[in-house]
């Protein structure tokens, strides 16, 4: 029996600093009804869906930006979001910031499935800085307001796949993709809210898009997965984040990309079983990998450059 899904990436325009949950929850709401009526199984929102991104300000009290955070998942504002899902028998991914009841700061996904939740992601790679630099037109101050994610990269089975998460920069390293598919996964995805614009060095524009894709189409082929990566993008508060939503099958191959940096579902019918060839041919890893090679890669963090040479 075939295991096609019928995914789609739910790019989200701008969250002004300003706008409420209730106003981002509806955008959410209207991209599902879209999704519904695309036949979509499953849909992906982006990181830090519910707010703007707020790391590009610096606070020294970073107890003065729990407002962006979510005390409870669901809460009273994204309840009808959990609701209208379950309705629509459609699972989700939704990014957003964690405040545990102990005081631990993450930035998190979530699986949702018939209005439960199924999994759980803290983003592992905090890109950016911890404190003020005056050099940069605005800050990328994750490493500030979030612990790094202490849950690993689990995988979960819904919607008859074996399913992955990750977040924005997570998708730069490969160790992420690697993680999930020596678990079996068969579908990753992620949200990202990516600046267009280096603020820690010189770099010419377009490489922000070329990277972008370039990271999840190796991710996809690499591990022979779905890679489904899903932007907030738009100008937000003067900071332009960019768009790039995309499906990347198992070949490595994007087959369905966003056009605009606004609210825009974009659909694929992602047959799972495309996985396969690559994971039981070029991709075999119990038959082709060297792991007596590969100690360094996890024992070591920096570089550091062998003696003698
Ligand atoms: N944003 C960016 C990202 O990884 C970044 C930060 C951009 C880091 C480009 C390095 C290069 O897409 C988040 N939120 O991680």
């Amino acid at each position: 029996m075939s295991r096609i899904i019928n995914v789609g990436a739910a790019q989200m325009g701008p969250i002004a600093p300003n706008e409420s949950r209730a106003s981002a929850v509806n955008r959410m709401m209207d991209l599902l009804r879209q999704a519904k009526s695309r036949g979509c199984d499953l849909v992906v929102f982006p990181e830090m869906a519910l707010t703007t991104f707020f790391p590009r300000y610096y606070e020294e009290d970073i107890a003065k930006m729990d407002p962006f955070f979510e005390r409870e998942m669901p809460g009273p504002e994204t309840q009808p979001l959990f609701d209208a899902a379950a309705e629509a028998d459609i699972a989700f991914y939704l990014g957003y910031c964690e405040l545990t009841p102990d005081g631990h700061r993450f930035n998190t996904s979530i699986l949702v499935d018939r209005g439960k939740i199924v999994g759980k992601y803290r983003k592992v790679h905090l890109p950016g800085h911890a404190e003020y630099d005056s050099r940069r037109p605005w800050q990328h101050l994750e490493k500030r307001y979030f612990e790094p994610g202490d849950l690993g990269w689990p995988v979960w089975r819904c919607k008859n796949g074996i399913m992955g998460m990750a977040i924005c920069n997570d998708r730069r390293w490969p160790e992420t993709f690697r993680v999930m598919s020596l678990k079996g996964v068969e579908l990753v995805m992620l949200g990202y809210n990516t600046p267009d614009r280096n603020t820690s060095a010189t770099e010419p524009n377009h490489l922000r898009m070329f990277h972008n894709h370039l990271v999840m189409q190796a991710g996809a082929y690499q591990n022979s997965c779905y890679v489904v990566g899903t932007a907030k993008a738009g100008v937000e508060d003067g900071c332009m984040l960019i768009g790039g939503s995309c499906i990347a099958q198992p070949s490595g191959e994007i087959v369905a990309l966003a056009s605009t940096l606004e609210d825009e579902l974009i659909t694929a019918p992602c047959d799972l079983d495309l996985a396969k060839m690559g994971k039981e041919t070029v991709f075999n890893y119990a038959k082709h990998r060297r792991i007596e090679h590969y100690g360094i890669i996890s024992s070591q963090t920096g570089v550091e450059i062998p003696e003698g040479i």
